[in-house]
């Protein structure tokens, strides 16, 4: 009859270039043609279709799958949110590549459907390993090369021989350190101590009138515990104690900037990845990298505050899997949240973001009428372009943190990632789950 036919091209008029390729297809499309036996490769993907007519197109999507050598493993159909159409039918196939492009193409050409896309993430070996356990994030310290040393004539450091083999030193710890190991101590040189003192005091003076109360009330509780002093640097493992006792974050030494899907995959599993060496002693109001001081009197106290960590580590887990465009994304709405954000209380500006609080330069500018504020919304903040130079021409205010956490939600739905995960914190592994 009607299906005994191959192929179900029953609109000739369509071609292929009527098609935009969607980013999953190119990236297959580039798995195939890497070798002939890439393009033979047996990939596993799931397709999603949109039924116009009732369920008799199912049965053309079986042959088809089944003219291209395809092996159907799951099948499932619900009915239809999109106009115009019935349902919509879930397939997931092994098949090789090639004929998985085919297989796409051919279902692509038939009016039966309105429309026809890859969902598969795993396509292809391009797809982004990600950790599923902490003791994973011992793979997850791919560095970028940025503002470093060595390698940045503007870096204050740059000429200073004695402040790049320091930072050699301490950067050995951090590609030394493996899942479960105590944080090594560093003894700090008596001018690295006087630096953080220098911070410390600024931020203590400002921090009253320009900081959030929930970074104050943690930063009271540090004092309180004698690891916020001014004559020494804290040291990282008495920090992520403190941290584990009040939100279950930890941290784990940092060699430097790293990659924006290694850093924020850390936080999915409440670990923070921190530096551990000191600014220059040139430049201890603001710097464009991430140093201990950044850490601790940026980023330190609201890690200790439930909801932020909550928010934190919410941004950690949408990040697990996502696509390069989805990463960038969420490193943006980092940046201008847990970096460089302001909030209301009381109808007064406040500042929580850590490179705000851990440059007291920034700070000042910040608040005052020069820059350009904003409300946090994550749909049009996701997609500003930021500077990482020198201070921010625009800032991005929240209303609280609970409310940051509620937009940032609904806006990570919209995702599309083909799956959800959880992290279940008495194993410290993520579960994924599969959700299409
Ligand atoms: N790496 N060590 C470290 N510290 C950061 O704050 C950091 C990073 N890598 C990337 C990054 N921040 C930004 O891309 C964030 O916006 C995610
Ligand atoms: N500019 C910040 C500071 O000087 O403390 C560090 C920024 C890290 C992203
Ligand atoms: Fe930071």
């Amino acid at each position: 009859g009607q299906l005994a036919d191959a192929d179900i091209g029953d609109d000739a008029s369509k071609t292929d270039e009527d098609y935009t390729l969607t980013e999953e297809e190119v990236i297959l499309q580039n798995a195939a043609s890497e070798s002939p036996e890439a393009e033979q490769a047996i990939q596993q993907a799931a397709l999603l279709l949109r039924m116009r007519d009732g369920m008799g197109s199912l049965a053309r999507i079986l042959k088809t799958i089944d003219n291209y050598k395809g092996c159907v493993q799951h099948l499932e159909t619900r009915p239809s949110q999109v106009t115009d159409v019935q349902f919509d039918a879930l397939v997931k196939v092994s098949m090789s590549r090639i004929n998985l492009l085919q297989l796409i193409r051919s279902l692509r050409q038939s009016t039966a459907f309105a429309g026809v896309s890859l969902m598969s993430e795993n396509i292809s070996n391009k797809t982004p390993w990600f950790p599923r356990h902490a003791s994973d994030l011992d793979n997850c310290n791919h560095l970028m090369t940025k503002y470093e040393p060595e390698l940045d004539m503007n870096h204050p450091g740059f000429a200073d021989k004695e402040y790049r083999e320091r930072r050699k030193q301490i950067a050995e710890i951090a590609f030394a350190y493996k899942y479960g190991d105590p944080i090594p101590s560093i003894t700090y040189k008596e001018t690295e101590n006087a630096t953080w003192q220098r911070v410390f005091n600024t931020v203590l003076d400002l921090m009253p009138k320009h900081a959030c109360r929930e970074y104050k009330a943690a930063f009271t509780k540090l004092q309180e515990a004698d690891i916020f002093v001014p004559h020494r640097i804290p040291q990282l493992e008495d920090v992520s104690n403190f941290l584990r006792k009040h939100t279950g974050f930890t941290l784990r030494p940092a060699a430097g900037l790293l990659t924006a899907r290694d850093f924020l995959a850390s936080l999915a599993f409440r670990v923070f990845q921190s530096t551990q060496y000191v600014r220059h002693a040139n430049s201890p109001f603001h710097t464009p990298e991430p140093d201990c001081i950044h850490e601790l009197l940026g980023h330190i106290p609201l890690l200790a505050d439930p909801s932020f960590a909550q928010f934190s580590q919410e941004i950690g887990l949408a990040s697990l899997g996502a696509s390069d465009s989805e990463i960038e994304k969420l490193s943006t709405v980092y940046w201008f949240t847990v970096e460089f954000g302001l909030c209301k209380e009381n109808h007064q500006l406040k500042a929580y973001g850590a490179a705000l609080l851990s440059s007291i330069g920034e700070l000042l500018h910040a608040l005052s009428d020069k820059p350009e504020l904003r409300p946090f919304e994550p749909a049009s903040t996701s997609v500003q372009p930021y500077q990482d130079q020198e201070y921010q021409p625009i800032y991005y205010v929240a209303e609280s943190f609970e409310d940051a956490k509620d937009k940032f939600r609904r806006w990570v739905s919209t995702m599309s990632r083909p799956f959800e995960v959880r992290f279940n914190p008495h194993t410290e592994r993520v579960e994924v789950l599969d959700s299409v």
